[in-house]
């Protein structure tokens, strides 16, 4: 039985901890703690370790879900996460004042690890604020020279997540379905 690694991240609030419990098919195991500087967000507590889950396929192959922090005080923990990891999740929240921004920084942090795998972009919140667009996701990532899938994603939605993690595993290996 194969096992893979794959490593969710994004700001605070895009709902990385959220999606790992949407589609982890065992209870998750989340680090999160009540941070006063939360209570700007629309929630009260943060991860400041970890997010961990698994997802089952249905041809046996297990996937380890792992969610970093938000928070760049706890960015220690983004390259001990990616260790042995097979590709990423980038959540945005198009809420955020500059979604663009977030984009940019978590692939430029996340660099080296997604040079040698490959990444999948989720757009949360979108039903809270509809811009920018997935096309306009696009054009800016094609102004940086990356290609990757993205898509609107609500993190509360297990068949949302469950596409962007196929989407990342189809990029990674177009044959699998085939295998
Ligand atoms: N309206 C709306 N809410 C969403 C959507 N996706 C996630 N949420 C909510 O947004 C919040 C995300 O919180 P978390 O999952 O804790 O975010 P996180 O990325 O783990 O944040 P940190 O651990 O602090 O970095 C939760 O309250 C979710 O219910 C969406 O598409 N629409
Ligand atoms: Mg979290």
């Amino acid at each position: 039985m194969s096992q893979y690694k794959i490593i969710f991240t994004g700001p605070v609030g895009a709902g990385k901890t959220t999606a790992i419990q949407s589609i982890s098919d065992v209870p998750p195991v989340k680090t999160d703690a009540a941070a006063s500087d939360m209570t700007k967000s629309r929630k009260s507590a943060t991860t400041v370790a970890m997010d961990y889950g698994i997802m089952n396929l249905d041809d046996g192959e297990k996937i380890h879900l792992y969610g970093t922090p938000g928070q760049e005080r706890f960015d220690f923990m983004w390259d001990i996460l990616t260790v042995g990891g097979i590709g990423l999740i980038l959540l945005l929240d198009n809420t955020r004042s500059d979604p663009f921004q977030d984009m940019k920084f978590f692939l430029d942090s996340f660099g080296n690890f997604i040079s040698d795998t490959s990444v999948a972009i989720g757009v949360t919140q979108m039903d809270l604020n509809s811009k920018p667009t997935i096309a306009d996701y696009h054009m800016q990532l094609e102004g940086i020279g990356l290609n990757p899938a993205v898509f609107s994603v609500d993190a509360r939605v297990k068949q949302d997540v469950s596409l962007l993690v196929q989407s990342l595993l189809f990029s990674l290996n177009p044959g699998l379905e085939d295998e």
